[in-house]
């Protein structure tokens, strides 16, 4: 028999959730997105030990891999960035001399279990809507993000937002880099443009997105598909070899960064 009272049901959610979101208002590292960059670097993150959060607007995580090639259930991987399937214990088979097929809902399982198991924590249906920033001398550094419901977003009510600190944020939010479109609209002094990814060069694309991955300004990162959006580098279509080795790049520069 279930023995259990509404009101415990409310008391229950009410008390952990909020538990949570009182422990995640000061972090390490806030990783805006639960695409295969944020993931990634959530995961090499917190392996280090850094408090790290991935906040993401869907009510799912994965970003772009549940859509594989034009929806056809398929992600392709290059051999450069096959250690890190293995790190995730994702299964692939060889399908050319250097691509490699991943099962996208295994892919986009295995790294948000790698990335919990880690240590890292991710909230869903929280929208980054804007930035915290300080001004040290002649420069800004960001401290952190200003978050709201998703579903706020959506409804279009005046609800105000909530905000979390944190030591360095990471612009993970894919094709439409939103975080650094914020600096760009909101801190013009800082000289950020975004201009916008580039047609097609795959081989290209995945090189240079991984040599462009890094520090934005003080406080502020950018990987994965904003780093090609920032920058105006190539888009690399439906392989996500590059998005890997970059979320990992941006990992390892955070916790040099912030070991300092
Ligand atoms: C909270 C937000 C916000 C916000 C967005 O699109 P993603 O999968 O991003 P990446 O860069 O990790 O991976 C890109 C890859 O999926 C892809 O599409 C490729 C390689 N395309 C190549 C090509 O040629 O097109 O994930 C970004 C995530 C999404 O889940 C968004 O919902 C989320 O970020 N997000 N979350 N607050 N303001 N903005």
């Amino acid at each position: 028999m279930f023995q259990v009272r509404e009101a415990e049901i409310t008391r229950a959610i009410v008390e952990v959730a909020l538990e949570k979101l009182r422990n995640y208002s000061e972090v390490d590292v806030v990783i805006v997105g639960a695409g295969p960059s944020g993931l990634t670097a959530a995961y090499y993150l917190a392996r280090t030990g850094l408090r790290t959060l991935v906040l993401e607007r869907r009510l799912s995580p994965g970003g772009g891999i549940g859509g594989g090639g034009m929806l056809l259930p398929c992600i392709l991987v290059e051999k450069e960035a096959l250690p890190v399937l293995e790190e995730l214990r994702c299964r692939y088979r060889q399908v050319t001399e250097n691509l490699y097929a991943v099962n996208p809902p295994e892919f986009l399982a295995r790294l948000t279990l790698s990335a919990l198991e880690a240590g890292a924590d991710l909230i869903l249906g929280i929208t980054v809507e804007d930035l915290i920033y300080r001004r040290t001398g002649q420069s800004i550094e960001i401290r952190g993000v200003v978050i709201n419901w998703s579903a706020v977003q959506l409804s279009g009510l005046h609800v105000d937002p909530l905000a979390i600190e944190a030591r360095a944020v990471v612009d993970a939010t894919g094709h439409d880099a939103e975080i650094v479109r914020l600096l760009e609209k909101k801190l013009p002094e800082t000289g950020v443009k975004v201009k916008g990814f580039s047609s097609m060069y795959a081989s290209e694309a995945e090189k240079l997105v991984i040599e462009y991955t890094g520090k934005v300004v003080e406080g502020l990162y950018v990987t994965g598909m904003a780093v090609a959006t920032l920058y105006g580098l190539p888009r690399m279509g439906p392989i996500f070899g590059g998005m890997l080795l970059s979320g990992k790049k941006v990992a390892e520069l955070i916790t040099q960064d912030l070991r300092k």
